[in-house]
């Protein structure tokens, strides 16, 4: 019996700005909106970033996720999942301050140093909305996204030994996989745990089939059966990857954060476009999708009454 699929949807991220999208979630109220909407629509797991409602740059501050996160518990079972990669350019520390406040049952963690290049979006627009947006995609070129294996270890002891927030270790490469062995072996990391494979960002691994089969082989051969994985790609590739890994026994994520499209060329007007598409592809071939209970279970999470909002 093939294990139901676990739908993450990550609602709204740190890398695309408010003019590439009308629909990308800005304001508090939007995000807890996209939120409760994706869970509605099948996602057991919600990724969640933080936005300055005024200016929608990504934004670490706690207060500004505590108008969310009570509004999401309070109107769905689904796990909540914070990011500790934050926006570009954050300390580790600002990318830190939410989760360690509302102390989640999930939290993301980015298992090495890379290049983060978004520039290539410059292209797509002439005009912005506002003016830290092109500036912020420039930046892109120059800039090292730091995940060390300090500061790796700085985030499992603060909010894995502390909180008991269990991760989505988010690998954007073949090396990260290598990384993350050497803190299950350390001990810092314990099964069973989420292994989130990332295609296309500019500066991890491409976007190309032979990856993802790769990894997968990999990570089998590393980590035996003591872990979960899902996939997630990067713009046009967000639903063959996702169905991939569906088909090969992996789970899944979507939403706004990973791409805007819900098809060629056209805007998704909601994450739970996403969600509902990837949850009918999914159904039409014959999988189940999983309940927020049942990945909990399979996470060995600490339960949705145990967080800090
Ligand atoms: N926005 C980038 C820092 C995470 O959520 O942990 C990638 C990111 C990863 O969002
Ligand atoms: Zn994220």
């Amino acid at each position: 019996m093939a294990k139901s699929v676990i739908i993450t949807c990550a609602a709204t991220g740190g890398i695309h700005t408010p003019t590439m999208s009308p629909y990308l979630p800005i304001t508090p109220q939007e995000i807890a909106t996209a939120a409760i909407e994706a869970a509605e629509a099948g996602a057991s797991i919600i990724h969640l970033h933080a936005r300055d409602p005024e200016t929608g740059k990504p934004d670490p501050r706690p207060e500004t996720f505590m108008q969310f996160l009570p509004v999401i518990k309070q109107s769905t079972n689904a796990v909540v999942n914070i990011s500790t990669g934050g926006g570009l350019g954050m300390t580790i520390d600002e990318r830190l301050a939410a989760a360690t406040t509302a102390k989640p049952e999930m939290a993301s963690l980015n298992m090495g140093s890379m290049n983060f290049g978004i520039f290539p979006l410059l292209e797509k627009h002439s005009e912005w909305k506002h003016d830290w947006e092109p500036e912020f995609l420039e930046m892109t070129k120059d800039f090292i996204f730091p995940n060390t294996f300090k500061s790796i270890e700085y985030v499992l002891r603060e909010l894995g030994e502390t909180h008991g927030t269990k991760f989505e270790f988010e690998c954007y490469d073949l090396g990260h996989l290598y990384n993350l062995a050497w803190f299950v072996d350390k001990g810092l990391v314990k099964p069973p745990f989420f292994i989130q494979m990332i295609y296309g960002i500019l500066g991890g691994v491409g976007a190309d089939m032979d990856n993802l089969m790769h990894m997968h082989t990999i990570a089998q051969k590393l980590f035996g059966d003591s872990y979960e994985w899902s996939v997630l790609a990067a713009g046009r590739n967000q639903m063959p990857f996702a169905t991939q890994a569906g088909m090969m026994g992996g789970n899944v994520r979507v939403g706004l954060e990973d791409s805007l499209y819900i098809g060629k060329g056209e805007l998704a007007k909601s994450n739970a476009e996403q969600v509902t598409k990837i949850k009918r592809i999914l159904e039409d071939l014959s999988y189940t999708i999983a309940t927020p209970d049942e990945a909990r279970e399979r996470l060995a999470l600490k339960g949705g009454d145990m967080v800090g909002f």
